[in-house]
């Protein structure tokens, strides 16, 4: 998870895949919790690498990826990188080694949603035509013009691998979907809702 901050995602499915209880929920963000507001490895049952300092996540998953081609051991690596992310440096000199590599047991899920930790990304750094830039810097790209439909996203890791490249699934998403009052909303990043909020994204959610 390289886009760090959406740990809550990956711990939920962590739990869910049997890796920790759901007690732990309960010291999400606390000291001395296992689930930490970034994923540590040392922490965390599950969690492949600590993240939350962008760009850093997609550089290890290189490095892990080249480390299993030279082991020729089949493992496969995934790892998901945000849109603002993307502002990293780190993220297109790891792109570029992927490339260089030819590790085409590297999938890249590139998540734009458009917008980042205080604005839209074009009000703070534009990507400009990302899937071009992608492209050029060696990926093949598969793209999903629905991201927040899981069929369309198991569809995309089902397309057979270009040998030779490493793969990026460009995934058009919403920020905050399925919750009314966060859709779209920038405002909500970060942000814990109160108890009268957190009832309703639950209704939302369920509904
Ligand atoms: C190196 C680094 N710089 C700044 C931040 C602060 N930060 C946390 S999340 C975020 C925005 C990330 O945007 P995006 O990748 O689009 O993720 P999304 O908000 O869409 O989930 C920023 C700048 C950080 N975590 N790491
Ligand atoms: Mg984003």
């Amino acid at each position: 998870m390289s886009k760090g901050h959406a740990a809550p995602g990956l711990y939920g499915t962590l739990c869910e895949r049997g890796f920790f209880t759901r007690d732990h929920f309960d010291h999400f963000r606390q000291l001395h919790g296992i689930l930490q507001g970034h994923p540590d490895i040392k922490k965390c049952p599950g969690v492949d690498a600590s993240t939350g300092s962008l760009g850093q996540g997609i550089s290890i998953a290189v490095g892990m990826a080249l480390a299993a081609k030279h082991l020729g051991n089949g493992v496969k690596v995934y790892t998901m990188i945000g849109d603002g992310e993307s502002d990293e440096g780190l993220v297109w000199e790891a792109s570029m080694a992927a490339a260089h590599y030819h590790l085409d047991n590297l999938t890249v899920i590139f998540d734009h949603n458009g917008m980042q930790i205080d604005g839209t990304n074009d009000q703070v750094m534009s990507l400009g035509d990302a899937q071009a830039k992608f492209t050029a810097f060696g990926y093949d790209v598969v793209e999903v013009m629905d991201g927040n439909d899981m069929q369309q996203v198991l569809d995309a890791f089902h397309t057979p691998v270009c040998p030779g490249k490493p793969r990026l699934i460009h995934l058009h998403t919403l920020k905050g979907k399925g919750v009314s009052f966060m859709e779209g909303q920038v405002a909500w990043h970060g942000k814990a809702p109160n108890d009268e909020l957190t009832a309703q994204a639950l209704r939302d959610l369920e509904g």
